[in-house]
């Protein structure tokens, strides 16, 4: 048996978490297509008769760390590089950026092996185009391996399987194999009410929140869940309430429905949404969200 752990790192919004759940098969970790939706490190295991996975999904490695959130975001990403068997480095097929270079960088002298993902190739209109792109980025630095391969189809996944357990070390299995991931219900359900505020919220609101679960009980077949959404002004409380209420509502039916499809429980679910000035940027309000750069 193999086992072992593999960091997914990467620039924001390269499909860093859609690869981790297509790989884990099921949604441990929150989607979207605005940039920095990972804030945390999120595990999610692999079973499989050749052994087991444990994958760190980290936040999307960026330049412009000027909060305290983000330079947070930005240690607990560059935190999961040490102590672990490889690294997965995911770029988007056909746009290397700046940011990608930057991560690059920071893998500079890191003796873990490090595979390439080239992710989103389902995009590629002319297949043709895939090989120069693997010819000019193959010269970039020493591989383990170079996979190219798309989350959204989950095409390719299996090629990137054969190379991790090629390459993982023989070991015992560290978790029970009913485990997907290391998160509570509390954080999940967390995370889930996250995700829809950023897919119903525009431009810069959603990362102007968190949130925050002030109870979790269990009830007999109930979930009762009451979470506060965080926000740092009184104009940004009102959209997220919105017009009678009416944003809100949606925000709380549709993270209701995900809570109650991943717990496999029906679920009550309680949102307020209250001001916090500045909370991104305050340190020990990071720190009462849950918020931390390393272990
Ligand atoms: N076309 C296509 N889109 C993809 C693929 N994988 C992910 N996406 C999309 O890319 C966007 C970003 O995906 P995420 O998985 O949230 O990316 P991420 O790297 O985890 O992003 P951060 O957590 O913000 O760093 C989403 O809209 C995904 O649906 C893929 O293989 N093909
Ligand atoms: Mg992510």
């Amino acid at each position: 048996m193999r086992s072992g752990m593999v960091t997914i790192l990467g620039r924001p919004n390269v499909g860093k978490s859609s690869l981790l759940n297509a790989l884990v098969g099921r949604k441990v970790s929150i989607v979207s297509h605005k940039p920095q939706t990972t804030r945390h490190r999120i595990q999610g295991v692999l079973h499989d008769e050749r052994g087991q996975v444990v994958f760190v999904d980290t936040p999307g490695l960026h330049r412009k760390a000027e909060r305290a959130l983000n330079k947070v975001m930005n240690q607990a990403a560059s935190g999961a590089i040490h102590d672990v068997d490889l690294i997965l480095f995911v770029v988007e097929s056909g746009r290397w950026t700046d940011e990608d270079a930057g991560v690059l960088e920071r893998l500079e002298g890191i003796t873990t092996p490090v595979g390439l993902v080239i992710n989103k190739v389902d995009r590629l209109e002319d297949k043709e185009r895939l090989l120069p792109e693997l010819e000019k980025l193959s010269k970039l630095r020493d591989w383990a391996f170079i996979v190219p391969l798309s989350a959204l189809k989950r095409d390719g996944l299996s090629g990137l399987a054969v190379e991790l357990f090629e390459r993982l070390p023989q070991g015992e299995p560290m978790y029970p194999d009913d485990m997907l991931t290391d998160h509570d219900a509390a954080f999940s359900a967390a995370e889930i009410i996250r995700e829809k505020l950023i897919r119903n919220l525009h431009q810069e609101l959603p990362y102007a929140t968190t949130v925050e679960i002030e109870k979790y009980e269990r009830e007999g077949q109930l979930d009762k869940i009451q979470a506060v959404i965080w926000v740092e002004r009184d104009g940004q409380k009102a959209i997220v309430i919105g017009k009678d209420g009416e944003t809100l509502k949606l925000i709380g039916s549709n993270a209701r429905r995900d809570i109650e499809r991943a717990r496999g429980r029906k679920v009550f679910l309680k949102l307020w949404c209250r001001v916090k000035e500045n909370w991104s940027d305050d340190p020990k309000a990071l720190s009462k969200f849950g918020y931390s750069g390393g272990e």
